[in-house]
């Protein structure tokens, strides 16, 4: 019998909150959690992480949810307000984030607090030995947990070890930058399989172990530590099934109406965590721009802006949610007449009912990242579009990109060049919209979450 799978990302697949000092655990619907739920009860394996922060809960609430989390075969891995705030505010959300999507400039002036990355990153790998038995594949996800992979090998130096990179490997120029660049590849060197969305971060990972260690990949393996280290692309799809599903249901269909109602202009669309990565502010400067250039969008198209609140507490989202919220204004200042606004911006969260109506709703959805890991909602947009129709306007920066081909794909530095993509696809023939998204449907359809997972699992099997 083959060995079971431990999963270990920095949060579990479930979101914890409280109700009079009891805790409710609740299945998150993330791409993650989704596109691992059936290898993780299939293995019959753990799933090792973080349950995020807890402030409800007493002592008995928290035996109780040790209780809950045990049945569902997740062992949580407990963090210190400290910790928290080093580990994963300071070094993962404010100084790993952004060298991985090439913004030096948001990066504080002085960084400390690599010891406290480390300690933690050994609490995983200490979670990780209590679990392990012989024949047991590990997996390990994304840029909290870079060390882990060789803190595992150091514990268990015969362990199977996988590892995700959910976000872009920056060139070695940008990612040198970071004084802990050699342990963060050593760490990822502790896996058997080191995995990126696409062959852009895969070649931008080798030139840094070539720079930093001297060792060259032979068809994309390493020889290190005498052991052979596989690098490999695996872009990750979504539930596109699901999407597909839901896009059908009667409550997505009565939202689409509702969103539709009284309104002839078309429908531009972007959703994103409010995040600097995601390309905002330059994404409403284009819709500015489309409105200079064409007048005769002019009180008729509207730009739907979800922007999720994330990562409130650390100083550039709130930098960013500013410049945002100043651009809205300034361009619904300039364009709006009383009976219509160019933008409608909604700074909170919506259902998965409402968000697929909306892409089933939109006739043009903008994602345009300024870097990107792979971006699922390029991919949610296509799977959701069953009439075959709706244009994607998708940035060149964005992982999907490299499959996503049948997109208007757009520089989006390139601020006018983005308004040219939205007029054109908001004129685009009917034909044209269906040609361009029955390709991309097949593309998003085939290579969806399970395959991603499969595929990953099996060059680790290897
Ligand atoms: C990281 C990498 C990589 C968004 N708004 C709402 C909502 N969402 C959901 C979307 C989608 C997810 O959030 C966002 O996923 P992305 O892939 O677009 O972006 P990140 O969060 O930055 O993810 C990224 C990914 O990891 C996976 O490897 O693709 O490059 O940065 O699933 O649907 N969901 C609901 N309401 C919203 O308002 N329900």
């Amino acid at each position: 019998m083959s060995g079971r799978l431990l999963i270990v990302s920095n949060r579990l697949p479930v979101t914890v909150s409280g109700s009079d000092g009891r805790p409710v655990v609740r299945a998150s619907v993330g791409g993650l959690a989704t596109g691992l739920r059936t290898p993780h009860e299939r293995s019959h394996g753990t799933w090792i992480g973080w349950t995020g922060e807890l402030v409800e809960l007493g002592e008995d609430g928290r035996c109780e949810l040790q209780r809950q989390l045990q049945k569902r075969r997740l062992v949580s891995v407990e963090l210190s307000a400290e910790e928290i705030r080093v580990y994963y505010e300071r070094i993962a959300n404010s100084v790993l984030w952004p060298v991985c999507h090439d913004r030096l400039d948001q990066l504080p002036l002085r960084v400390n607090g690599w010891d406290v990355y480390e300690r933690v990153n050994a609490r995983f790998a200490d979670a990780v030995a209590r679990e392990w038995r012989e024949g047991d594949q590990v997996w390990v996800h994304d840029y909290h947990l870079l060390r882990v992979p060789a803190l595992v090998r150091e514990r268990i130096p015969r362990a199977r070890i996988g590892f995700f990179l959910h976000i872009p490997f920056p060139t070695p120029e940008i990612f040198f930058t970071l004084a802990w660049r050699r342990e963060l590849v050593e760490g990822m060197l502790g896996a058997d399989v080191v995995g990126f969305h696409t062959k852009r971060h895969r070649g931008h990972f080798a030139a840094a172990v070539h720079r930093l260690l001297g060792i060259n990949a032979h068809a994309n393996e390493f020889e290190y530590g005498g052991r052979r280290v596989r690098a490999g692309v695996f872009p990750m799809g979504i539930d596109a099934r699901d999407f597909e599903r839901r896009a059908e249901s009667p409550a997505v269909r009565s939202e689409v109406t509702r969103l539709r109602r009284n309104d002839t202009g078309p429908l531009l669309l972007g959703i994103d965590r409010l995040d600097y990565s995601k390309g905002i502010p330059r994404r409403l400067i284009a819709v500015e721009q489309l409105l200079r250039r064409h007048p005769e969008w002019r009180e008729r198209v509207r730009f739907v802006q979800i922007a999720v609140p994330s990562r409130e507490g650390v100083r550039a989202y709130q930098h960013v949610r500013e410049e945002v919220e100043s651009l809205v204004g300034r361009i619904n200042g300039t364009y709006s007449v009383p009976a219509w606004a160019p933008i409608h911006y909604v700074h909170r969260s919506v259902s998965r009912s409402v968000l697929i109506a909306l892409y089933r709703a939109a006739d043009v959805m903008v994602v345009t990242p300024v870097r990107d890991g792979m971006n699922l909602v390029a991919k949610e947009f296509v799977a959701s579009r069953t009439d075959n129709d709706g244009v994607l306007v998708l940035s060149e920066f964005a992982g999907a990109a490299e499959e996503l081909v049948d997109s208007l794909i757009v520089n989006p530095y390139d601020v006018d060049q983005t308004a040219e993509a939205m007029h054109q696809a908001l004129v685009m023939a009917p034909e044209e919209r269906t040609r361009r998204m029955r390709a991309l449907r097949e593309c998003v359809m085939k290579n969806d979450v399970q395959r991603w997972a499969a595929n990953f699992l099996e060059a680790l099997g290897e």
